[in-house]
């Protein structure tokens, strides 16, 4: 294990992501909440593992990004991996309380918002998770929206997601990338997906073929010098999808287990995610981790391609 912070940056990377840097590699990053608040466990260590593996098979190098006992890690040795997957009481951390983590030596895991900012830092400019955070149904009440559309709006780092959760008010989280200028482009479809389904029934911003295509854009985009991140969609593979119809009474039906027991802020996705892993008879997490698979292989072609 590397146990010492570069001396101009506040990181310690694993002994694989320094051999990266070192040999100017191309990296994804991987975030960690997925991890420690979106899967339970074993399931979760081994979608961290597969996904790691998904990406060295496309030619880059994973970059799984956590706070341990105040340190950031970018790239995580496999007993860290391990101990994160099983660990309790760890911090969900976005923008807000990532450097608190830091400063009170807490273990946190990082949301999209959290890594996007880890990602930026160490260079990284690829990152694959599953969903995206978003503006949650009934924010109109609630004003509960995902801090995960601020940072994708400010921070440099291409997203590849599998579009939001559709546990969120999909049609406003597009209006609020628009709004803040976030590209929206769906690899492969005209459709935006809605994470478990292919399509959420909105047409994507934007749409393209190919992980060369997205390098292209980013290039494009650097020429003008347009900051931000961009955000891009990939539909879950067909055999995989749980249809929208069907994914839709789920989510009801966690929708009002939520509301009972008045879950809030930070705490409403993981216990939808939940709620609807235990409705499903574990299916929606094979889904899940499916579509987490198929963003690492996208991303770690996107970071193929800008590295040429
Ligand atoms: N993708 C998944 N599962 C997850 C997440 C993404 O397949 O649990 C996490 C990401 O870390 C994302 C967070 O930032 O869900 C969104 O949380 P919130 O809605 O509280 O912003």
């Amino acid at each position: 294990m590397t146990q010492t912070a570069t001396p101009a940056l506040p990181i310690v990377f694993s002994r694989e992501v320094e051999a990266a840097r070192a040999a100017g590699l191309p990296l994804v990053a991987l975030e960690s909440t997925i991890i420690t608040h979106g899967m339970p466990y074993p399931g979760n260590i081994e979608m961290a593992r597969s996904v790691e593996t998904i990406i060295l098979d496309g030619g880059a190098v994973p970059a799984t990004i956590a706070v341990l006992n105040g340190v950031l890690h970018v790239g995580l040795e496999e007993d860290q991996l391990e101990q994160l997957a099983q660990a309790k009481n760890v911090m969900k951390l976005s923008r807000a309380d990532f450097a608190f983590a830091l400063a009170t030596g807490r273990t946190g895991a990082t949301t999209v918002a959290a890594t996007m900012i880890a990602a930026a830092l160490a260079g990284i400019r690829v990152f694959a998770t599953g969903g995206i955070g978003g503006v949650h149904r009934g924010a109109e009440e609630s004003f509960d929206i995902s801090a995960d559309l601020e940072e994708l709006a400010k921070t440099d780092v291409i997203v590849v997601c599998a579009g939001a959760k559709a546990i969120l008010d999909i049609p406003k989280t597009l209006e609020v990338l628009e709004t803040r200028g976030v590209p929206v482009v769906t690899c492969g479809s005209t459709d935006f997906p809605a994470f478990w389904s292919r399509v959420s029934g909105l047409p994507s911003p934007l749409s393209v073929e190919t992980a060369d295509d997205i390098a292209r854009f980013e290039a494009a985009r650097q020429a003008l010098g347009v900051r931000g991140g961009i955000l891009v969609a990939n539909p879950v593979p067909a055999e995989d999808e749980i249809s929208r119809e069907e994914m839709e009474g789920y989510i009801q039906i966690a929708l009002q287990a939520a509301a009972e027991q008045h879950v809030a802020a930070k705490a409403v996705t993981p216990f939808l995610l939940d709620h609807i892993f235990h409705q499903t008879g574990g299916r929606s997490l094979k889904t899940n981790i499916a579509l987490v698979e198929n963003n690492a292989r996208l991303a770690a072609g996107i970071a193929v391609a800008l590295a040429r």
